[in-house]
Parts: structure tokens; C-alpha cells; sequence
């Protein structure tokens, strides 16, 4: 299977060092000068203290991504409709796009985009923090799950989902393929709620949210007003989300959560699509949120106070 990859972030970079042993692995980027230096360098893997090179070909030109199978759109939230606008050209025998941004504002921004390309969701519970361009420390084991959101796909493009699910596998990412890919959605999205903005507040690894119990409170009221939310949407998610939050928090004790890896890199973080949408949904529906809310608040603060770099 032909892949690419848009996006070189902490996930982008996971995927493709997972893939790239098995599989021709293309990273877009949009930018050239990193590009060539991935080229160049290839994907330097930290995972149980060892360094591992991963070849892979990165490039700026979306052209060179003609004749690939399946797309993984590993961008932030804000940036999936600049990715999709300007990869598309490069994607035109492309017969998959598999999303995996955090949060749910990607979901209403896709449909319109990709008229042609059919489309599905993953949802990943893997960590990893991006120290340099191209390298990446393994951060915590986690499930993916893979879905359709949209109406029901033709056969063919179930089975490359499908194949899509087993090569994940063979790479060593324990995958599965979801029906009711909403609810692994939202179980993640009240799992980010609980752990990134107040990572990047506190600015400390996921584990360190368990240490008080002012954190611990704080992070079990925002994961609440986002089940409330989901429950009166009626989404089906997993049972018991502060829990799980908190077992995520101990398997990725060490890892820097992709809020705060963008807070210290001045970059716009993706609370909108996070905290700030279960706000948004809450308030519609008329149910509390002044957790999630506060925390949206301390996050643009953050934001503002220091230059941004999209
Ligand atoms: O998804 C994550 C993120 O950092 O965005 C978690 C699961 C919190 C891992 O850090």
C-alpha cells in the first residue's frame, strides 16, 4: 500500500515511522526547506531510550503523491482546510482519507472538502511529543480505531479501510475497525477535554495531573460537562470517561500532551476544537460548562501572551 502522510507533527511522524518499515510512506509538508531536511535526515525514532532511523520520502510537492492509496491527515484542526485545499491537487487517484485530528471541529469542516474522496475517522490513543523536525519520542501505547462517519461507504473502499486497519497491525499499532466510530470520537474528545488544556496550563507531562487534588478535581468536572453533552446528544461513549482519562494519564505519564507541545512552540493550540466546542454545545443545549469554559479562557490568555506562529 502506497501512504501518505499530511502533516510532520508528533503524530504524522508516529505513523509514518510505524508504517515506513512495511510500506512506501510519503510525508507531506508544506514546508520545503524541512521537507528536504526529512529527506535527508529520515524519521528519528525514541522509543525505551534508542534512537531508530525510519526511511520515509517527505516532500513539498503535492504532485509527487499522485498513484498513492490512502491519505492520513495528521494536521492540527485549524490547518484541515489549507491541508486538504492544497494536497487535493496531488491526491487525484487517492481512494481514502482517514482523519485523525483531536477534537470534533474537523468533522464539520471535511464534508464539504472532500466531495470526490471517500472519507473516514481515526481516533488514536498514542502518544508521542515531537522534539525536533522529524524526531519524535514515543510517548505511550494506545488503541486506534478507524471509521466511517458519513453515509455507508461501497464495498471496495470498506476493504481498503479494512486493509488499511490490518497494515496498522503489521506495523505494530493495535488497530480496530469501529461502526459506531461517534462515540470512540467523543470518548477521546472528553479524554482531551480532562488532560490538554490543563497540561499546558499547569505545563507539566500528562502524568503529573494525578499529583493534587485541585488538578484532579478540575480535570473530573471538564471530562463531566463533556459527557453530560455527549449523553444529551445522545452519543453512545464508553462508560466511566474520568476514569479512562485518568488511566490515559497514567499511560502516557511521561508524555507532553500536543496542547502544550504547541503552547511551548507559539503555536494556536486546538482548544476551539476541544474545550471550546463541548462549551459551545453545552451552551446550546443548556447545560453547564463553566470548566471547560474557564479553561478556554486561560488557554487564549496563554495564546496572546506570547507570539504566535501558525
Ligand atoms: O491525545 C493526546 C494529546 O496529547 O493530544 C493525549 C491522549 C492526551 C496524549 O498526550
Amino acid at each position: 500500500m502506497r501512504y501518505a502522510i499530511i502533516g510532520p507533527g508528533a503524530l504524522g511522524c508516529l505513523l509514518a515511522a510505524a508504517l515506513g518499515d512495511q510500506h512506501e510512506v510519503w510525508l507531506l509538508d508544506h514546508d520545503p526547506t524541512r521537507a528536504a531536511q526529512l529527506n535527508q535526515q529520515q524519521i528519528l525514532l525514541t522509543k525505551n531510550g534508542r534512537e531508530r532511523p525510519i526511511p520515509i520520502r517527505a516532500t513539498a510537492n503535492p504532485a509527487d503523491l499522485a498513484g498513492i492509496d490512502c491519505g492520513l491527515l495528521c494536521v492540527k484542526s485549524k490547518a484541515v482546510a489549507q491541508a486538504l485545499t492544497r494536497s487535493l491537487p496531488g491526491l487525484g487517484g487517492c481512494r481514502l482519507i482517514i482523519a485523525f485530528e483531536n477534537g470534533i471541529a474537523h468533522l464539520e469542516v471535511i464534508p464539504a472538502l472532500l466531495q470526490k474522496i471517500p472519507w473516514a475517522v481515526g481516533v488514536t490513543g498514542l502518544g508521542a511529543t515531537l522534539t525536533g523536525p522529524g524526531q519524535i519520542r514515543f510517548g505511550g501505547e494506545g488503541l486506534t480505531r478507524m471509521g466511517f462517519l458519513a453515509a455507508e461507504p461501497d464495498a471496495p473502499t470498506i476493504a481498503l479501510l479494512t486493509a488499511v486497519a490490518n497494515d496498522f497491525r503489521q506495523s505494530g499499532l493495535p488497530t480496530e475497525i469501529s461502526m459506531n466510530i461517534l462515540g470512540p470520537i467523543w470518548d477521546k474528545l472528553l479524554i482531551n477535554c480532562g488532560i490538554n488544556a490543563l497540561t499546558a496550563i499547569r505545563n507539566c507531562p500528562n502524568g503529573d495531573l494525578l499529583n493534587d487534588s485541585e488538578t484532579i478535581s478540575m480535570l473530573t468536572t471538564a471530562v463531566k460537562e463533556g459527557e453530560a453533552v455527549a449523553k444529551t446528544l445522545g452519543v453512545s461513549i464508553t462508560p466511566d470517561p474520568v476514569e479512562r482519562t485518568m488511566a490515559v494519564c497514567r499511560a502516557t505519564a511521561a508524555n507532553i500532551s500536543s496542547m502544550l507541545q504547541d503552547v511551548r512552540r507559539h503555536r494556536p493550540t486546538e482548544i476551539d476544537a476541544i474545550n471550546g466546542a463541548v462549551v459551545h454545545l453545552a451552551e446550546t443545549l443548556g447545560l453547564p460548562s463553566e470548566m471547560n469554559r474557564e479553561l478556554t479562557r486561560q488557554i487564549r490568555n496563554l495564546e496572546e501572551s506570547a507570539p504566535l506562529f501558525p
